[in-house]
């Protein structure tokens, strides 16, 4: 499956999430403070597909406020079904070519959660071009450019094609290079 066809997919399935979440809070017209719950609970079974390794209702309730806060502080105009799938595939789907991806690093010295990246780049020998935002200020542009914000760490993932996947928690960002390029104890 295409990256692009496992987006299409995991953004008919946040559409079919939204109505059944829509029927389940008629009365409230879908108001649900506890959406996300509402919403890891409907997904987990039936997301095991789009993703590289089993995900807890946890990990999932997390990724979904993170996309939901993400997708408001970009003011993106893509509808949340497409912008959650994308940001989903690229945080915990397996790439399609990852040997010829290219590997960036937004980060800065002192930055905790760049460490435990930086440990799993160093543990797992991996090419990755370090690109510091306080040392150079289009670092810090092209970040918030992407993402609306300029937390760090995030990964930027350029495909031979020139596509990029941008993947901010350090975290996701562990697990995506030890489940793509090996498994190591970061
Ligand atoms: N949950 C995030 C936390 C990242 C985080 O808090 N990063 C700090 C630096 S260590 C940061 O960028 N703070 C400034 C900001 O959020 O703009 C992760 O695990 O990556």
């Amino acid at each position: 499956m295409t990256h692009e066809t496992k987006v299409q997919q995991l953004a008919a399935l946040f559409r079919e999430a939204g109505e059944a979440h829509h029927q389940a809070f008629l009365e409230t017209d879908g108001v649900d403070p506890e959406w996300a719950l509402w919403y890891a609970e409907y997904l987990h079974d039936r997301l095991a597909q789009f993703l590289a390794a089993p995900i807890t209702r946890s990990r999932l309730v997390f990724c979904l406020i993170g996309a939901d806060e993400e997708h408001r502080a970009t003011e993106s105009s893509t509808p949340w079904p497409e912008y959650y799938a994308r940001r989903f595939v690229e945080c915990l789907g397996p790439a399609e070519e990852p040997a010829e991806d290219r590997l960036a690093l937004y980060y800065f010295d002192g930055c905790p959660f760049c460490v435990r990246v930086l440990r799993a780049v160093d543990a797992l020998r991996l090419d990755v071009e370090l690109r510091n935002i306080y040392e150079n200020r289009d670092h810090l542009n092209e970040l918030r450019a992407a993402r609306g914000r300029t937390t760090v760490p995030v990964l930027r993932i350029t495909s031979p094609n020139g596509e990029d996947r941008w993947m901010p928690e350090s975290a996701d960002i562990v697990r995506y290079l030890q489940a793509t390029y090996g498994q190591v104890a970061a």
